[in-house]
């Protein structure tokens, strides 16, 4: 491990807190070394968590929050896991000046992870890299993920506050309530309230959860906020009614709890993916004695047991 490094990287030295952030995105030796150390200094940072469908807005929304809060003094690391919509894409279309701004700034930083063929959720990786951003001292961290109906709730044990994305006119209205998405939300944010459909969907969410058809987490009332991202329209409210939620969140001892929860969905997500690992090595080199096994007429289920027995010494 490159002590000075490390250094540089608290101080806030973007390149080196992009070295270190590869590192640990790769699972390297080095890299874990650095998670060793960087969450050992973690646990003050607010995790605000992100999903919609793809072109919901997630990322414009994203940037509007990072003028807001570095505006406050704050520093801001944005995490996203959005394979089909980088940042420097759809969402700064036509603004790359400000889109310069923002990765200029000292106080920001944004890494979209590699997607490697998985579909969006939450991975170890992005787990990971907000341990990281954490322990490099930023105050808010913004994780973006695609919200794919049932894939996308891993969310709810990696992030304070859970932001879900419904636009107006793409049927999110159904679609939603069917994906069971609603089950998420501690904030329905309506993008696009530019449009005048807006006012329908935010009128059927209201609904759904006056009807008690959305679930409270830790007793918290899910609230229907109106924006536009893109033109800035209720970002003030959104960030207001944010601020409560920290306080509740901070209030009812919910803020250390949910770190804990996100250091076990690291490790359970890490064990998953050395036991799909380990499971596809065995796989490939059980393939002759399967087919042997077919070929002789020999006994099935002592084939499956044999090599049952090898996966699990592998392990
Ligand atoms: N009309 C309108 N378009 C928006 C708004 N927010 C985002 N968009 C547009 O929606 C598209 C998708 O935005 P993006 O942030 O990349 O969506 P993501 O895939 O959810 O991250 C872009 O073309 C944005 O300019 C909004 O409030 N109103
Ligand atoms: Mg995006």
């Amino acid at each position: 491990m490159n002590r000075e490094l490390l250094k540089k990287a608290i101080e806030g030295d973007e390149l080196s807190v992009s070295r270190i952030l590869t590192k640990i995105e790769y699972f390297s030796e080095e890299g874990m070394e650095y998670l060793e150390e960087l969450s050992a200094r973690a646990g003050r940072a607010y995790t605000i968590g992100i999903t919609g469908s793809p072109g919901a807005g997630k990322s414009t929304l994203i940037s509007t929050l990072i003028d807001h809060y570095t505006k406050e003094g704050l520093k801001v690391g944005v995490v996203m896991v959005d394979p089909s919509s980088p940042f420097s894409k759809g969402s700064f279309m036509g603004n790359r000046i400000r889109m310069q701004d923002k990765t200029m700034n000292k106080n920001v930083f944004i890494r979209s992870l590699a997607s490697r063929g998985f579909l969006g959720g939450v991975s170890a990786e992005a787990i990971m890299l907000i341990e990281a951003l954490d322990g490099l001292g930023f105050d808010k961290i913004i994780l973006e993920t695609v919200g794919s109906g049932q894939t996308d709730t891993d969310v709810v044990s990696v992030v304070h506050s859970i932001l879900v994305l419904a636009i107006p006119g793409s049927g999110d209205e159904i679609q939603a309530l069917k994906a069971g998405i609603m089950e998420i939300g501690d904030f329905y944010v309506v993008n696009k309230a530019d449009k005048p459909e807006a006012e329908a969907l935010y009128d059927s969410i209201k609904f759904a959860i006056e009807s008690g058809e959305t679930f409270w987490r830790d007793g918290w009332k899910p609230q229907v906020v109106k924006v536009s991202a893109l033109k800035g329209m209720g970002i003030e409210e959104l960030t207001k009614r944010l601020r409560e939620h920290e306080e509740f969140v901070r209030g009812g001892g919910l803020f250390e709890k949910r770190i804990v929860e996100r250091r076990h969905k690291l490790i359970e997500l890490y064990l998953r993916r050395k036991l799909e690992a380990v499971l596809e090595e065995t796989l490939k080199e059980n393939k002759t004695t399967l087919s042997e096994y077919e070929s002789k007429g020999i006994n099935l289920n002592k084939a499956i047991r044999e090599v049952y027995e090898r996966f699990k010494q592998r392990i």
